[in-house]
C-alpha cells in the first residue's frame, strides 16, 4: 500500500505493432482503473529478446509503445511508465526467483509451448524462464492487481505460486497479486480466423486491426471479416465470427451483447460490420492524434523515460534489498 492506494503493475512487449486486441484486452483497462491505484506500467523490452529482434527496430518499437501508453490516456506524472531494461532490479529478482521455480511448472506454460513451436530454431533458456521474469516484474513492486488479457492468466497463477512458496519459507515478503480481467474485450479473436486470438505477430495483416491503421483500412478489414452463415446478428458460440464482432462493438461502445442484438435485429451483416468499423475508428482516432502530437515532442518523452526509471528503481530496491537479506546474501558495507 503506497499513499493509501493499492499497487497495480502491468506491461507489454515491444514486439510488433499493437493491435485492437492489445488495446481492448489490456491498455484500455489500464486507463480505466489507473486512478484507483499506485501504478507501474512497463515496456517489457527484456522479455522481447526471448525471440530474435532487430536491435534498431526493437528500440524504435519500445519508444512507440511507451508513447502509446501516454497517448491512450496514462498521465506519466501519475503513472510510472518506464522501460524494464532501465531498472536493474527486474533481472536481479528474476535470478533469485529462478531458484524458486520448478522446471515442471515452466514446461507446462502454453505460451512457452506455442512460442517454441513457432521458433523451433531458437528455443533459448530465456524463452523457458520468461514467466519468472514476469513474476519478478510484478512481485518487485508488491503489486496487488495485474490487469491482463485472459491469455496471461496461466503466467499470473505461476507468479502467485512463486510468491506463496517464497512467503512460506521466509515470512510475508511478497504481496500475492490478483489478475484483473476486463469485462469486455478480454479475448479479441482474429478477423480472418475467429478461432485464433488477434495477435500482433500474426502473419496475415487482415486478421488484425493495428492501432495505427487509418479509418479506410479499418473499415475495409471489418468488411472483409469472416462471418458465419446464419445471416443474423446473434451472440452465440456457433457463430464465432459474429460473436467476436459483437465483443469488439460492445467494448468500443459500452453496450451489452443483448442491446447489440436488438439494435441490429432484422439488419444484415453488411450494416453491422460497418457499424463495428465506425465504432472502432471513433475509439482509435483520438488516440492516433495524441500519438502524433507526443511523438513530435522528443524532450518531453525523454524526460518521462529518465524520471520514471529512477522512480521505479527506488520502489523496487526496497523489495530487492529485503529479498536479498532473506535468502542470505551478505549485507552491503556502506
Ligand atoms: P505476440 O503476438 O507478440 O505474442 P500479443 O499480441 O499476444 O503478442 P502481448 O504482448 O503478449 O500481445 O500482450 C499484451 C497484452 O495484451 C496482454 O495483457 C495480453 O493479455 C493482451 N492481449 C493480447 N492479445 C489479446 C487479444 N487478442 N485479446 C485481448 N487481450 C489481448
Ligand atoms: N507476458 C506478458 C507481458 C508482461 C507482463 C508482465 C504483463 C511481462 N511482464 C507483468 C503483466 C505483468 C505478455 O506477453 N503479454
Amino acid at each position: 500500500m503506497l499513499d493509501g492506494k493499492k499497487t497495480l503493475f502491468s506491461g507489454m512487449q515491444a514486439t510488433g505493432n499493437l493491435t485492437l486486441g492489445n488495446y481492448l484486452g489490456a491498455l484500455k483497462n489500464w486507463v480505466n482503473i489507473s486512478d484507483d491505484y499506485q501504478t507501474f506500467f512497463s515496456v517489457v523490452d527484456m522479455h522481447s529478446i526471448t525471440v530474435r529482434q532487430d536491435p534498431a527496430e526493437l528500440r524504435k518499437r519500445a519508444r512507440t509503445l511507451l508513447t502509446l501508453y501516454i497517448a491512450a490516456g496514462l498521465d506519466p506524472e501519475k503513472n510510472c511508465i518506464y522501460y524494464q531494461s532501465h531498472v536493474t532490479g527486474h533481472a536481479e529478482l528474476a535470478w533469485i526467483l529462478n531458484c524458486f521455480t520448478y522446471m515442471g511448472e515452466l514446461s507446462r506454460m502454453t505460451q512457452f509451448k506455442d512460442k517454441s513451436a513457432k521458433h523451433a530454431d531458437n528455443i533459448n533458456a530465456g524463452l523457458f524462464t520468461y514467466p519468472v521474469l514476469m513474476a519478478a516484474d510484478i512481485l518487485l513492486y508488491q503489486a496487488d492487481v495485474v490487469p491482463v488479457g485472459i491469455d496471461q492468466m496461466q503466467h499470473l497463477e505461476l507468479t502467485r505460486d512463486i510468491a506463496i512458496r517464497f512467503n512460506n519459507i521466509y515470512g510475508d515478503v511478497f504481496t500475492v497479486p490478483e489478475a484483473y480481467i476486463g469485462k469486455a474485450g478480454a479475448k479479441i479473436m482474429s478477423l480472418q480466423e475467429p478461432s485464433k486470438k488477434m495477435s500482433k505477430s500474426d502473419e496475415n495483416p487482415n486478421g488484425s486491426i493495428y492501432l495505427m491503421d487509418d479509418p479506410d483500412t479499418i473499415i475495409r478489414k471489418f468488411k472483409r471479416a469472416v462471418t458465419d452463415s446464419e445471416a443474423c446478428v446473434r451472440y452465440c458460440d456457433e457463430q464465432p465470427g459474429i460473436k467476436n464482432l459483437i465483443d469488439i462493438y460492445c467494448a468500443c461502445t459500452g453496450k451489452t451483447a443483448a442491446e447489440t442484438e436488438k439494435e441490429f435485429d432484422g439488419k444484415g451483416y453488411g450494416d453491422f460490420k460497418l457499424a463495428v468499423g465506425e465504432a472502432v475508428v471513433s475509439v482509435l482516432k483520438p488516440l492516433q492524434d495524441r500519438f502524433a502530437d507526443l511523438s513530435g515532442n522528443k524532450d518531453y518523452i525523454d524526460g518521462v523515460i529518465k524520471g520514471n526509471a529512477e522512480k521505479a528503481q527506488y520502489f523496487c530496491n526496497k523489495t530487492l534489498r529485503k529479498v536479498q537479506k532473506k535468502v542470505g546474501f551478505p549485507e552491503r558495507i556502506r
